[in-house]
C-alpha cells in the first residue's frame, strides 16, 4: 500500500520511481511538461542501457517460432504495459485492481477514469484529480472534427461494418494531422515526438465523436446530439453522444476504456500501429492500420463474435441449457471447424484479468440478468471441454468473453458495434506507445525473413 500512497504525490525532477522512470515537475503539470521533462532523462537511460548491453542476447529462435506466428520471440520494446502469463497485464507496474485503486475516478464513482490511466501510460505516474480533469477538458476542447470527416460518414452505407467506418474516418483525418505538416516542413527529429503528441491528443479527443456519429448514423437514421461538454469526463460525453443516459452505464464505459487499452506490444493492433509508424506514417495512418488489424475475428471482433455464438446458443438450446447441451453445443462449434470465440490467449495462461473485473462489475450490477448467468454457466464448461481437445495452450477466457454481455444489458445490442468500443480504447495504449517510439527515435522496422529452402540450407549445416 505505502507503493500507492507514494504513486499519489509528484516528486521532485529526477526522482528514480518503481517504475524505472522518474516523477513529473509538480502536482499541477501538464502532460505534455511531464513528458518534456521525463523524455530526455529517458533517453540517457536507454542509451547508456544500450551502450552497456547492446550484445547482450535476450533469447533464442526456433524454426517452429518463425512459422508459429513469432510466438515467444522477444523481439519488441512496449514501455506501457507487460503481460505475464499467468497473471495478466500490469500498466506501468500496476495490476488492473491496483488501477482501480488508485487512479482518479468521477465524482460518486467507483471505476478509474481513462483520462488517468492514459496519464499512467505515457509517464509512469499517478496523476492527480486536477490533471485528469485537465486532460478531460483538453480532450474536450480539440474534440470537433473537421467538416470533410462529418461528410464523409454521414455517405457511408449503413450497411458498411462499423470498423471500417472508424479506419476511414481516422484515416481522413490525417488531412490535418500537425505532425505530417512538421515533417515536411522539415522539424528537426529530435522534436518529432512533440507533434505525435499533438495528434494523439487531437485524434483521442476526435475517437469518441467518430464512434458515436458511426453508432447514430448506422443504427439510429443519424440522429444523435454531438455536443461536447467540457464539464464532462471522456466517457461521460462518449456515452451521452451515444445517446444513453445512465450514470451505471457511464461507469461501466470507464471500465471499458480503461481495460481494453494496452496489452504490450506484441498483440495485432498495438504491433501494428508501432510497424506502421515506425516508417513515420503520422498517428493517423499508424492508427487506422492498427484498427484494420483490431477488426479481424482472432482479435478485437471476438467481442461480437462471443454474442453472435451466445444468441446462437439460445436460439438452438434455449434460455437455460442444461450442462449436457451446454457441452453438446460447444462441441458441435470445434467440430465444425470453429473456435469458442472469447476463449484462449496467444501469451495469457489463466483466466484473463479483464474478463474477471468484468465478471466482478456484473456480479455487482447485473446479478440476475440471464445473458450473464449463461456466461457464467459456459466458464464452468468450456476450459476442461478446450483443455480435452488437447492442442489449446490457453483454454481460460480472454477479455472478450464478457464484454457484450455488459453492453446488452444497458441497451446497447448492435454487436457488430462492439469492436469499436475497444478500438476506441485501445488508442490509449498505442499512441502513448507511439509518442514514446518517436521520443526514443526507434528506428524502421525491418526483421529479417527467409524462405523455406534458405531455413532448409541453414539448418543442414
Ligand atoms: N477454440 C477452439 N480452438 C482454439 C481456441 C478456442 N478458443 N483457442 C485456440 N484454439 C486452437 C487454435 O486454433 C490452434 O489450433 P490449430 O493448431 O488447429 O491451428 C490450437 O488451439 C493452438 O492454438 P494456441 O497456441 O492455443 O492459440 P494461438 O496463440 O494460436 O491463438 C487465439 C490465440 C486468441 C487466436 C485463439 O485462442 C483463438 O482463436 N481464440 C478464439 C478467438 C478469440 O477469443 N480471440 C480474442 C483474443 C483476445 C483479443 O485479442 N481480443
Amino acid at each position: 500500500m505505502a507503493l500507492f500512497r507514494n504513486s499519489l504525490k509528484c516528486y521532485p525532477a529526477a526522482e528514480k520511481t518503481i517504475f524505472g522512470s522518474y516523477r513529473c515537475i509538480s502536482a499541477d503539470a501538464s502532460l505534455k511538461d511531464c513528458l518534456a521533462n521525463k523524455i530526455p532523462k529517458e533517453q540517457e537511460r536507454v542509451k547508456n542501457f544500450r551502450k552497456e548491453h547492446g550484445n547482450t542476447k535476450v533469447g533464442e529462435t526456433t524454426i517452429d517460432m518463425m512459422y508459429g506466428g513469432m510466438r515467444g520471440i522477444k523481439g519488441l520494446v512496449c514501455e506501457t504495459s507487460v503481460l505475464d502469463a499467468d497473471e495478466g497485464i500490469r500498466f506501468r507496474g500496476l495490476s488492473i485492481p491496483e488501477c482501480q485503486k488508485v487512479l482518479p475516478k468521477a465524482a460518486g464513482g467507483d471505476e478509474p477514469l481513462p483520462e488517468g490511466l492514459f496519464w499512467l501510460l505515457c509517464t509512469g505516474d499517478v496523476p492527480t484529480q486536477a490533471q485528469v480533469q485537465s486532460l478531460s477538458r483538453e480532450w474536450a476542447t480539440r474534440a470537433a472534427l473537421p467538416q470533410h470527416v462529418v461528410t464523409m460518414l454521414n455517405n457511408m452505407p449503413n450497411t458498411l461494418h462499423p470498423m471500417s467506418q472508424l479506419s476511414a474516418a481516422v484515416t481522413a483525418l490525417n488531412h490535418d494531422s500537425k505532425y505530417a505538416k512538421a515533417y515536411s516542413q522539415g522539424v528537426h527529429k529530435s522534436k518529432y515526438w512533440e507533434f505525435v503528441y499533438e495528434d494523439s491528443m487531437d485524434l483521442i479527443a476526435k475517437l469518441p465523436v467518430i464512434a458515436a456519429t458511426i453508432y447514430n448514423n448506422t443504427y439510429k437514421g443519424g440522429k444523435g446530439n454531438m455536443c461536447v461538454d467540457s464539464n464532462l469526463d471522456w466517457s461521460a460525453n462518449f456515452v451521452k453522444m451515444l445517446g444513453y443516459d445512465d450514470e451505471k452505464f457511464t461507469e461501466l464505459m470507464r471500465l471499458y476504456l480503461t481495460i481494453h487499452s494496452d496489452h504490450e506490444g506484441g498483440n495485432v493492433s498495438a504491433h501494428t500501429v508501432h510497424l506502421v509508424g515506425s516508417a513515420l506514417s503520422d498517428p493517423y495512418l499508424s492508427f487506422a492500420a492498427g484498427m484494420n488489424g483490431l477488426a479481424g475475428p482472432l482479435h478485437g471482433l471476438a467481442n461480437q463474435e462471443v454474442l453472435i455464438w451466445l444468441l446462437k446458443l439460445r436460439e438452438q438450446v434455449g434460455k437455460s441449457p442444461s450442462e449436457q447441451e451446454l457441452k453438446d453445443f460447444i462441441w458441435k462449434t470445434l467440430k465444425s471447424g470453429q473456435v469458442v470465440p472469447g476463449y484462449g490467449h496467444a501469451v495469457l495462461r489463466k483466466t484473463d484479468p479483464r474478463y474477471t473485473c468484468q465478471r466482478e462489475f456484473a456480479l455487482k450490477h447485473l446479478p440476475n440478468d440471464p445473458l450473464f448467468q449463461l456466461v457464467s454457466n459456459v466458464y464452468k464448461v468450456v476450459p476442461p471441454i478446450l483443455t480435452e481437445l488437447g492442442k489449446v495452450k490457453n483454454p481460460w477466457p480472454n477479455v472478450d468473453a464478457h464484454s457484450g454481455v455488459l453492453l446488452q444489458y444497458y441497451g446497447m445490442k448492435e454487436m457488430n458495434y462492439y469492436t469499436v468500443l475497444f478500438g476506441v480504447s485501445r488508442a490509449l495504449g498505442v499512441l502513448a506507445s507511439l509518442i514514446w517510439d518517436r521520443a526514443l527515435g526507434l528506428p524502421i522496422e525491418r526483421p529479417k525473413s527467409l524462405s523455406t529452402d534458405a531455413l532448409m540450407k541453414l539448418v543442414k549445416k
